[in-house]
């Protein structure tokens, strides 16, 4: 189920365009619009989830299954040779979007990021 006014939902539905990276039944994959380093990409549920805390466990293997596979991918495509994978929920963690999302950060040495 998608909720009218989540940005996210118009992502999957379309409404608002994403650059893809990765599409399933459960899951989608696309980049950030305002990545932290080249490749950062988010994966959410297609189901309206606010958070960790509203995932039914049954979508958290396929979640962690697309996680597994696009941050191999942008690691292989970027020549990385690390990932962060983050998760925040709440406003004081620093959610912003309402919606469940896991960002992967490809990372390499000496990139100085401080996540
Ligand atoms: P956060 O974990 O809720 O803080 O992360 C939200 C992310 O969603 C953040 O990195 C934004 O740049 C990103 N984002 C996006 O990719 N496309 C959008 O239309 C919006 C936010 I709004």
């Amino acid at each position: 189920m998608h909720t009218a006014d989540c940005i996210f939902c118009k992502i999957v539905t379309g409404e608002i365009p994403c650059a893809k990276l990765y599409e399933d039944g459960q899951v989608l994959a696309f980049l950030d619009i305002a990545p932290v380093a080249p490749g950062h990409a988010l994966v959410i549920p297609k189901l309206h989830c606010a958070d960790l805390f509203d995932l039914p466990d049954a979508l958290g293997a396929a979640l962690l299954a697309a996680q597994k596979l696009v941050g191999r991918a942008v690691m292989t495509a970027l020549g990385a040779t690390g990932l962060n994978v983050q998760q925040n929920n709440g406003v004081s963690a620093g959610q912003v979007v309402f919606h469940a999302h896991v960002h992967l950060i490809p990372r390499r040495d000496g990139d100085g990021l401080a996540l």
